[in-house]
Parts: C-alpha cells; sequence; structure tokens
C-alpha cells in the first residue's frame, strides 16, 4: 500500500481554501492509502507566532481534520515538533539541496517581500524541511493544494540527489496529488490572490468555524463583476476545465464557481450549465445555502472538538508515538548512509 502524507501549518483560522485544496481530499485517501497527516508546528514559527496561541491553532487544525472525517485510528495525525526525525533529516537536506534552488522559490519571495534580508533563515529553508516532513516516512504521494507544486518538485530533486549523491534508491521519488475542483480557492475580495489565513481582511476568506450568519454576509459582500454568470463556453476543448483567458478576464466570477462546484460535487460543465446566464444575487444566495449545508456541521464539530483539549492532545501524542516509530528507523538508515560514526 503506498503511504500519503501532508501537513497544514498551525498559522490560525483555517479555511475553505484549505479545506478544498488539502483536507477534504485528505479524506478519501485513507481508503486505499496507509495516511499520515501532520500539524506542521515547526513550519508555523519560521514567521513570528505567539507562544501562547501556538497549542490552541495546532488543536484547531487537529480538529478541522477529526471534523472532516479523518479517522485517527486508521490514520497517523501528531503536531510535527514531537517528531525530532523531522529536523534531523532536514538538516541533512540542507546540506544536499542548493542554494539555487532554494532562490526560485516563490512563496519565499512571497512571504519575505520586500524585507528579505529581515526574513528567518527558517523561512528560507522552508522547502527542505517539507522535503523531510515527507521523505521521513518515505511517502510516495501528496496530496496539496496548487501553491504547494513547486516545493513538491524540490522535494523529488531533492530525493534524486541524494539518491544520486550517495549511489543508493533509498528515497522514492514522490508524487503530488493534486485535485479536485478547486485547487487554488482565491481571495473573495480580490479574485488574483489566493485565500490566505494571513490576509488581514476577515472578509477575504470563509473560516471553517465561521458560523451560517458570517458565510452568508462574506459570500453576499464576495466581489463579483457586473455581468451575468458564465456557461459552458468558458471551457477548454476538453470541456472539463476553465479556459486560462476566461479565469484572468473575470477571476472572481470564476473562482465562485469553482467553489460551487467544488462543494457540491459537480463537475464544472454541469456547473456552468445549472447556472450560465444567471444574475449574481440569485447564485450567491444558491452558495451561500451549499457552503452553511457543508461547513456548519464541520465548524460545529470542530468547536466541540476544540472545547475538550484532552481529547485532541490524546490524538496527537499517540499519534506522535506511531509516526515516530516509522521515522525513527528511517532516518538512522540516512546517518548510515550518510557516514556517520555510530549510527
Ligand atoms: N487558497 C487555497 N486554495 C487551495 N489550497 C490551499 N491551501 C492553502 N491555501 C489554499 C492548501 O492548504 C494546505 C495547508 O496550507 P498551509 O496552512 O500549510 O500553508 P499555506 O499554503 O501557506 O496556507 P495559507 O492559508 O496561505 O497560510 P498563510 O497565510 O499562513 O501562509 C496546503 O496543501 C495548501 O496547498
Amino acid at each position: 500500500m503506498s503511504r500519503v502524507f501532508s501537513g497544514v501549518q498551525p498559522t490560525g483560522d483555517l479555511h475553505l481554501g484549505n479545506y478544498l485544496g488539502a483536507i477534504r481530499n485528505f479524506v478519501g485517501l485513507q481508503d486505499d492509502h496507509e495516511c499520515i497527516y501532520c500539524v506542521v508546528d515547526m513550519h508555523a514559527i519560521t514567521v513570528w507566532q505567539d507562544p501562547a496561541q501556538l497549542a490552541p491553532h495546532t488543536r484547531e487544525v487537529a480538529s478541522a481534520f477529526l471534523a472532516s472525517g479523518i479517522d485517527p485510528k486508521t490514520s497517523i495525525i501528531f503536531n510535527q515538533s514531537r517528531v525530532s526525525a523531522h529536523a534531523g533529516l532536514a538538516w541533512v537536506f540542507n546540506c544536499v539541496a542548493r542554494m539555487g534552488w532554494l532562490n526560485r522559490m516563490t512563496q519565499f519571495k512571497e512571504k519575505a517581500g520586500k524585507h528579505r534580508e529581515n526574513a528567518s533563515v527558517g523561512l528560507y529553508v522552508y522547502p527542505n524541511l517539507m522535503a523531510a516532513d515527507i521523505l521521513a516516512y518515505k511517502a510516495t504521494h501528496v496530496p496539496v493544494g496548487e501553491d504547494q507544486k513547486q516545493h513538491l518538485e524540490l522535494t523529488r530533486d531533492i530525493a534524486i540527489k541524494f539518491n544520486n549523491d550517495f549511489g543508493t534508491e533509498f528515497f522514492p521519488v514522490t508524487e503530488p496529488l493534486i485535485f479536485g475542483e478547486a485547487t487554488r480557492v482565491m481571495s473573495l475580495r480580490d479574485g488574483t490572490k489566493k485565500m490566505s489565513k494571513s490576509d488581514p481582511s476577515e472578509y477575504s476568506r470563509i473560516n471553517l468555524t465561521d458560523g451560517a450568519d458570517d458565510i452568508a454576509t462574506k459570500i453576499r459582500k464576495a466581489r463579483t463583476d457586473p455581468n451575468e454568470l458564465p456557461g459552458t463556453e468558458a471551457l477548454d476543448a476538453d470541456g472539463t476545465t476553465l479556459r486560462s483567458d476566461a479565469v484572468a478576464e473575470r477571476p472572481e466570477a470564476f473562482n465562485l464557481i469553482s467553489i460551487y462546484a467544488a462543494l457540491s460535487g459537480q463537475d464544472m460543465a454541469a456547473t456552468l450549465d445549472q447556472f450560465a446566464g444567471a444574475q449574481f444575487s440569485t447564485f450567491k444566495g444558491e452558495l451561500a445555502d451549499l457552503s452553511v449545508a457543508k461547513l456548519g456541521p464541520i465548524g460545529a464539530e470542530m468547536q466541540r472538538l476544540m472545547a475538550d483539549p484532552g481529547h485532541v492532545d490524546g490524538v496527537l501524542a499517540d499519534g506522535a508515538e506511531r509516526a515516530a516509530a516509522i521515522a525513527e528507523p528511517i532516518l538512522r538508515d540516512v546517518h548510515k548512509i550518510v557516514g556517520f560514526l555510530g549510527a
């Protein structure tokens, strides 16, 4: 059975993008894969985190995993800092990855912005730690949103270079799993920016813990354009994916349509067909109802779990033990391959 690994940072309000791009896809993979899902708290501190908030935010992500349907008995759920093999392997990868590779990472450029000299070294080597997260378990499949594609290519490069440098076939070359109708959910205020936890505007995102009124208000206020909803003429020749020029022209409209398609489980063609020619006021009402119906129960279950930190902490502690039992022998083998005395 192939092994799946993925992680989510405990950096604040989990949103619809995290759910549709990642967490929802984690759930279905449990049926035929060995799954390891991690709350990546070491990644979170690459930018400043209030120490008093880190534990509650870690429990929030774990609660989202559980509330979405990840079964902690079959899958492993844990927080990264508890398994020291992640940091141990990341150091080896710091010595395998090349500066030139990291210099090309767009996420670092976006997050460091104009203050590159002031960014943490951790933010710069973030992709090496991500490679270590995945390869500490020799995971073969990694479900993520579209924004993580470049980091996963780097993980593949690191695995290949390690294998070449040391003349081994030790690490697998991992496959990204980027699927669903909303692999890149955009901000509700600006269809050219991805929906993000760190966006200062609450109206840019739908949080998983938002109540029905907040969800409806945010959708009602979401930016659109004055035209009617498009139809299937917006599809590529294959009839399944949106034409990039159509999306570039009306990013907000296609973002909302993609969210509807993803939440309803309908493909894009059927969704476009359903609303072609409709006014946004009508469509937004339908999208709000669907969002409340799909996200409401998850948000309510998250609130219930977050009110029971003992239970969530128990799940994370148990998961960490099971994760360490897989990762530690793999790191020991890496030490042997590298040639460390005493390995
Ligand atoms: N807008 C999005 N659309 C689709 N997928 C998304 N993901 C994040 N945003 C979107 C996917 O969610 C998983 C976990 O992401 P993360 O929290 O570890 O990091 P991130 O990508 O940096 O998320 P944010 O919300 O943008 O956080 P901040 O603002 O703190 O940087 C990943 O699989 C990611 O692809």
